[in-house]
């Protein structure tokens, strides 16, 4: 069949709207056709050339919802019309990692994941007989895709797709963090760096644990708004009080440091604070930003001899079958907002704008309707 989709043809170059060639479901994948899909900072991260498993021509996006419209043999776990949200990170239920208990890192397909492939090794994607690679097993920005059964979160019906589409990254991501990573108790002191898509989902589920200080910072002066609304407590602005200030102020506010902090920057600098600023003995700091291939974090071993934590997080720690469907439960019983974050919506043909209003720090979350 034909799908309409924004191919990345090269590193730092505007997506390009073409037909496309795809390939129908083979045995255990599905045919899903996207109705809603996120722009995360790792489709810029991506595009931008930072990605050490960045492959073009390929198909980016990675927040996607949409309807099942056709199964390949033996699958048995979803159906045509079922509504589902594609999954970077898939759970098989099977693999070492699954069967552990200790990780959501499903590892069955990771591989062929990270070259662009389906399972088998192969596209199903093409243009003019040339192979387009899919990104990160989901490939979003066409119309349709063909997705691994193993990778697909069945969903209630009534859901709306241009809202829970988010839940596909990055409202999972941090509100999974807080919840399944870090385990925030009631009364703790939260620090996020970051106030973007990642970061306010880290805010808002801080406050539904019931933690205490939730102290936010970032160098765009304007996040500070909505992150207040969100929870925040406290605002520190790097570029307002110097760099080097901004440890000493959070140890000021939490009064010794952070029990929990969250790196939603992916820059290595600040992930060096996040660990700095947590509480001698016991603070862990949680990386969830994505650095730039080549980049290495630093500090002195004594903050972790001195019982520091460092600790990352993928997904939110969520084991994507079985909690997205009930993140899903949560926005639509109103425990958290996706809505206000939503900041801009577009039809396919603007989504180089999704990235332009991303790198001028004017949006939170654009979405693409198809
Ligand atoms: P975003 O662009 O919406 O937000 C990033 C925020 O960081 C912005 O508000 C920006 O002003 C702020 N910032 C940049 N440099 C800063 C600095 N030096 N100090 C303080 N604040 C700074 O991006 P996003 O979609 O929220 O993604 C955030 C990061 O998380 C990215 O690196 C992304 O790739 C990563 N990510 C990781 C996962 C995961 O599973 N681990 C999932 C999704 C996204
Ligand atoms: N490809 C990069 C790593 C990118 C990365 O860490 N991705 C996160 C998800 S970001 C979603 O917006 C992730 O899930 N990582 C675990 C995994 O298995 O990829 C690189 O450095 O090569
Ligand atoms: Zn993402």
């Amino acid at each position: 069949m034909k799908t309409r989709a924004a191919l990345a043809f090269a590193p730092n170059k505007p997506l390009e709207i073409h037909e496309v060639d795809l390939e129908g479901p083979r045995a255990g994948e599905v045919l899903v056709e996207i109705m809603a899909t996120g722009v995360c900072h790792t489709d810029s991260y991506t595009l931008d050339g930072k990605d050490s498993e960045g492959i073009f021509p390929s198909i980016l996006g990675h927040e996607g919802a949409g309807i099942v419209r056709e199964v390949g043999e033996g699958v048995t776990s979803v159906k045509p019309g079922d509504h589902v949200i594609p999954l970077y990170t898939p759970e098989c239920r099977q693999c070492k990692s699954c069967l552990s208990q200790k990780t959501n890192l499903c590892t069955s397909i990771r591989s062929t994941q990270g070259q662009g492939l389906m399972p088998d090794g192969t596209s199903r994607f093409s243009l003019n007989g040339e192979k387009i690679h899919h990104y990160m097993g989901c490939s979003t920005f066409s119309n349709f895709t063909v997705m691994p059964e193993i990778a697909l979160a069945k969903i209630r019906e009534d859901a709306p797709f241009d809202k829970v589409c988010y839940i596909g990254c990055g409202v999972t991501t941090g509100v999974g963090a807080v919840i399944f990573t870090a385990g925030v108790e009631p009364g703790a002191n939260v620090a996020v760096f970051g106030l973007g898509g990642i970061g306010l989902n880290v805010i808002q589920a801080a406050r539904m644990v019931g933690a205490d200080k939730i102290i936010g910072i970032d160098i765009t002066p304007s996040k500070r708004a909505h992150a207040e609304k969100f929870g925040m407590t406290d605002f520190i602005n790097p570029n307002e009080i110097g760099m080097d200030k901004v440890v000493e102020a959070i140890l000021d506010i939490s009064g010794g440091g952070a029990d929990y902090s969250f790196d939603c920057t992916g820059n290595v600098n600040v992930m060096r604070q996040a660990l700095e600023c947590c509480h001698r003995g016991w603070g862990e700091s949680i990386i969830i930003g994505v650095a730039e291939a080549g980049q290495e974090i630093s500090t002195r071993p004594f903050q972790l001899v001195t019982g520091r934590v460092w600790k990352g997080s993928a997904f939110g720690g969520a084991r994507g079958r079985t909690d997205v469907p009930k993140i899903v439960d949560w926005y639509m019983d109103g425990k958290i907002d996706i809505d206000s974050l939503i900041t801009h919506k577009m039809p396919l043909d603007d989504i180089n704008t999704a990235f332009d209003l991303m790198h001028a720090g004017e949006s939170i979350r654009s979405v693409v309707e198809f």
